[in-house]
């Protein structure tokens, strides 16, 4: 066939083909055993396995909260828990799903186990670090939790000053918690950025990265520069409440605008790492479901950078109602807009992806087109937000928690679900049960809408975020978003519930149930302990559909030595002798 021929051309390269077995005896959840090599292991798998099993814990957690808010909100008066209380809820709500969820969500939970793999290599760069970087994120959310039983905290998550300088209860203890995580959260991406420059296998040239592994990259940029921003405001608040220094709080000397610039300099990049990962699952799943090569691969992969970049420059659009000045604020407004560039750039080339491809609408996909419908009303509803004129109107209000929960829960949260859904057959050797799968994203979607649509309605007409109490004209629409809250639960529930069931009773997985041509596919699965029992040579991309199947097996370098770049191996087709050389 002309497989052989067409990879006969490129001269550099070695390679012997061979499939991949569907059911070794060796992989890595038999190798080591117990629970000792859990907790002591460096192997990125099951790191990102335990990261998946806290930020499950934590998701519930902070749902649980979640649901006891918008049951309080049944009434405009008083329901069934105090102001106080629910001060509290909300506040932890925030914080739980911001820090200990979302942030390490697709990253370090997904991103562990797949961007090795994707790589080619046997591990991340720096294994140990790796296994630290849990610990620490373990240590803060058990800091986290912690606060909320010595005291509570009621000051939102945002930590506002001068409230927070003052009110009493858990808010040095839950900042130190944050302080931790914020650690772990730099050293996940010391690590990721050094595995993509020097763990990558060889052939693997950076126009053949995947996109899932551009988005983690773009990612850690921002985790890098923007985290110590965060860990040192939050540091100088626990300074000013413990030692009475006047830096945030006027009463002290202080500024407490100064405050809002420190910590949405962190927190807006910090959307963006809510997101950008999420952006590259979705490039994966949609090349590999509609069977073509991504369309506009360069575009996709540095509107990754360009929105980590931009990110950087707009974090005044908070602050548009804080005493800024005006000249600051349309500059700040402008920059806004820009951000609309390079995400509009992806939505486009998504699409043109799945213009004509032969479309397998399979669960991760359905996922998929959740978040397009959902992140793309997240989205425009910023760019409204970014006005200065109607976010002077909007400021504050359920208009912006709308906006913020179709980001994050209908971008960040459904492109997880996918990713999570997609690389399911991989991490577990297990197959869901699809129907259900196809249910619940169905019930997800209504439930997520229900919630919040009615609050961009309430939002605009001047319902106010974080009231105890509201006029009666607000109760259907918050009775209308409470059902959908329970219907959105439900939704979650039924994941856990069917993939949870999987690992018991699910059907076997093939090594490659969805016929993709990514690496991480061409492996067994279970994947082996040390991924690859020979270094694989890249020879195509990740997204060449319109090569054959064949071609995509994995080849081994004639040397390899797990970290190997032997420049001049020759390519050979399949079966032919290795030895010569
Ligand atoms: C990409 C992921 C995004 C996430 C995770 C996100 C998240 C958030 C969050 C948490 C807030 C609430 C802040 C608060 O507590 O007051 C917020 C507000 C805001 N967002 Fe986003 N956002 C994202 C994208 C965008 C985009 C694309 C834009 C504009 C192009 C934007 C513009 C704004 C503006 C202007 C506000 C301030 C609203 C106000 O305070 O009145 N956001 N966002
Ligand atoms: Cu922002």
């Amino acid at each position: 066939m002309d497989t052989a021929e067409s990879s006969s051309n490129l001269k550099k390269i070695q390679v012997q083909r061979f499939k991949p077995d569907d059911n070794p005896d060796n992989h890595y959840l038999n190798e080591e055993t117990g629970l000792w090599s859990w907790l002591t292991t460096v192997d990125h798998k099951k790191i990102g396995i335990m990261y998946l099993a806290s930020i499950t814990f934590f998701f519930f957690v902070g749902g649980l909260m979640a649901l006891l808010v918008r049951t309080e909100l049944w009434t405009p008066a008083k329901t069934f828990i105090e102001a106080n209380t629910y001060n509290q809820l909300f506040t932890l709500h925030g914080a739980v799903m911001i820090f200990l969820f979302l942030v390490p969500s697709v990253p370090a939970a997904l991103g562990n186990f797949i961007l090795p793999l994707q790589l080619g290599a046997k591990d991340v760069a720096f294994p140990r670090l790796n296994l630290l970087s849990y610990y620490l994120y373990l240590a803060g959310s058990f800091i986290a939790i912690y606060a909320i039983f010595s005291g509570g905290i009621d000051t939102g998550w945002t930590f506002y000053t001068p409230y927070s300088s003052s009110t009493g209860g858990a808010v040095t203890t839950m900042t130190f918690g944050v302080f931790v995580i914020g650690f772990s959260s730099i050293l996940t991406g010391v690590n990721f950025i050094t595995t993509i420059h020097k763990m990558r296998a060889p052939g693997l040239s950076w126009d053949k990265l995947p996109l899932f592994c551009w988005g983690l990259y773009a990612t850690s940029v921002i985790q890098i520069l923007a985290t110590p921003v965060l860990a040192i405001t939050l540091a100088l608040v626990a300074m000013e409440r413990i030692l009475g220094i006047g830096i945030f709080d006027p009463a002290l000397g202080g500024d407490p605008v100064l405050y809002q610039h420190f910590f949405w300099f962190y927190s807006h990049p910090a959307v963006y790492i809510m997101i950008v990962p999420g952006f590259g699952v979705v490039s994966e799943i949609i090349s590999t479901f509609s069977k073509k090569h991504i369309f506009g691969y360069w575009a996709i992969a540095l509107s990754s950078l360009a929105i980590a970049f931009i990110g950087f420059l707009v974090w005044g659009h908070h602050m548009f109602v804080s005493g800024q000045a005006t000249l600051a604020s349309m500059v700040f407004s402008f920059l806004t807009f820009l951000v609309g560039i390079p995400t509009g750039i992806k939505m486009f080339n998504w699409t043109a992806t799945l213009y004509k491809g032969s479309i397998k609408l399979a669960s991760p996909l359905l996922y998929i087109f959740g978040f397009f419908f959902l992140f793309l009303v997240g989205g425009l509803t910023g760019i409204v937000l970014g006005s200065i004129a109607l976010d002077v109107h909007l400021h504050d209000t359920y208009y912006v928690v709308a906006h913020f929960h179709f980001v994050m829960v209908g971008g960040m949260v459904m492109a997880f679900l996918a990713g999570l859904h997609y690389w399911w057959p991989k991490i577990t050797g297990k197959m869901y049960n699809e129907t259900m799968a196809k249910i619940a994203c169905g019930i997800i979607f209504v439930g997520f809408n229900v919630t919040f649509l009615p609050q961009f309605v309430m939002g605009s007409q001047g319902m106010p975020r974080r009231y105890f109490n509201y006029i009666e004209q607000f109760q259907s629409f918050h009775q209308v978003s409470t059902i959908g809250s329970y219907i959105l639960g439900l939704g979650f529930l039924m994941v856990f519930y069917y993939l949870v069931k999987s690992i018991y009773r699910g059907e076997q997985a093939t090594s490659n149930p969805w016929g993709s041509r990514a690496l991480e596919w061409q492996i067994s699965t279970l994947p082996p302990l040390h991924n690859f029992h020979h270094t694989p040579v890249i020879v195509n991309g990740p997204y060449d559909y319109h090569k054959p199947m064949e071609e995509f097996q994995l080849g081994l370098a004639e040397s390899g030595n797990g970290h190997g770049h032997d420049a001049d191996l020759e390519v050979t087709k399949e079966g032919e002798d290795l030895s010569a050389e």
